[in-house]
């Protein structure tokens, strides 16, 4: 009998093919979905485990009036060159509006090489943004998600871990790696690094409150161990509100999992409920969840439309489910065709 060779067919394709995109965070403003993502380039830089590949330079805004609809790439809305403090790596950014304004937040190394987290600001959600001279007070890492609580309470989540510096914060100062880039990682036997969260203020160019941290534990009540590959946080945070609950979703990194955990408030502590998305073409995975007219839809990137390559990424969407209990249903990003 012939052996019929399985192949694996993408469950959504690239929502744009003209430029390389990563890290779509989604938003409904003006009744349409808005998507700040990471315009990834081929800097020529030599992949490692610090990610100095990912040289983006600047940020692109896309639109589209529904989900399947055309979508539009609003041109550039920031780049490096005109953000005073930044001198490179333009990582994955966020948005949020309030009052008519709209705030991009965005992660990019300054002139030490420390990464820090800056907010730019426009009339419109498609940009152009305008960025502050300084980048906010006291942040640091990478990866910002701006969540707006039903009280109208803006909260910044933030972090990540190897490129993404959150190991050498653990002070509460920058201390530089002296025995290897990963050296003040937590030991396998004990707790991982929480990603961190500040309340904003009114104005959203300010932490409200020093950076807390974000806890996520295991069925027990105990904080995941650094060992626990398949689970702990790595970078990539992301926050939706769902039947009465807060659910902190994120990026294992290395174990390229998105995964989830709920909890009772925006600042936790997180429960871990289960896997969002299997692993996709391309090392990193990163992702956003976005209700639009009563349905749900996960926002998430390949590296299918580079033939894998790690810092060519493109973006997708796909439509999330949650069960009758609020559960997510995991969703495979390929299923096998005959
Ligand atoms: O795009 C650069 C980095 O790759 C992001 O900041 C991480 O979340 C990962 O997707």
């Amino acid at each position: 009998m012939p052996v019929k060779k399985l192949k694996q067919k993408a469950i959504s394709s690239p929502l744009v093919t003209h430029i390389y995109t990563a890290d779509p965070s989604a938003h409904v403003f003006q009744e349409q979905i808005y998507i700040y993502s990471s315009h990834d380039i081929d800097s020529t830089i030599p992949e490692d485990n610090l990610g100095s590949q990912f040289a983006m330079q600047d940020y692109h805004v896309l639109s589209m009036e529904t989900p399947g609809a055309t979508v539009i790439d609003h041109g550039i809305a920031l780049s490096l060159q005109d953000i005073p403090w930044a001198k490179k790596q333009l990582w994955a950014p966020d948005a949020t509006e309030k009052e008519g304004l709209y705030y991009l937040f965005f992660p990019a190394k300054d002139a030490l090489d420390i990464f820090r987290i800056g907010v730019a600001v426009s009339c419109s959600p498609a940009g152009p943004f305008k960025a502050h001279a300084q980048p906010i007070t006291g942040s640091f890492s990478v990866d910002p998600a701006v969540f707006k609580d039903r009280d109208g309470v803006y909260y910044l989540y933030f972090g990540g871990i190897w490129g993404g510096q959150l190991q050498h914060w653990r002070t509460g100062q920058f201390v530089a790696d002296k025995e290897g880039a990963f050296a003040q990682l937590p030991a396998d036997n004990e707790p991982a690094l929480c990603p961190k969260v500040a309340k904003l203020s009114n104005d959203l160019l300010s932490f409200a409150e020093s950076p807390r941290d974000l806890l996520i534990t295991n069925e027990n009540g105990q904080p995941l161990l650094e060992a626990d590959k398949d689970r702990r946080f790595f970078e990539a945070g992301w926050m939706h509100y769902y039947g009465g609950r807060y659910y902190f979703s994120y990026s294992t990194g290395e174990t390229h999992y998105i995964c989830y955990a709920i909890g009772d408030s925006p600042y936790g502590p997180f429960t871990y409920a289960g896997r969002i998305l299997e692993p996709v073409i391309g090392w990193t995975t990163h992702h956003s969840i976005c209700s639009f007219q009563d349905r749900w839809y996960l926002f998430y990137h390949d590296s299918s439309l580079s033939n894998g390559i790690t810092h060519l990424r493109t973006i997708k969407l796909t439509e999330l489910h949650h069960d009758k209990n609020g559960l997510i249903k995991t969703i495979s990003p390929y299923s096998l065709n005959g």
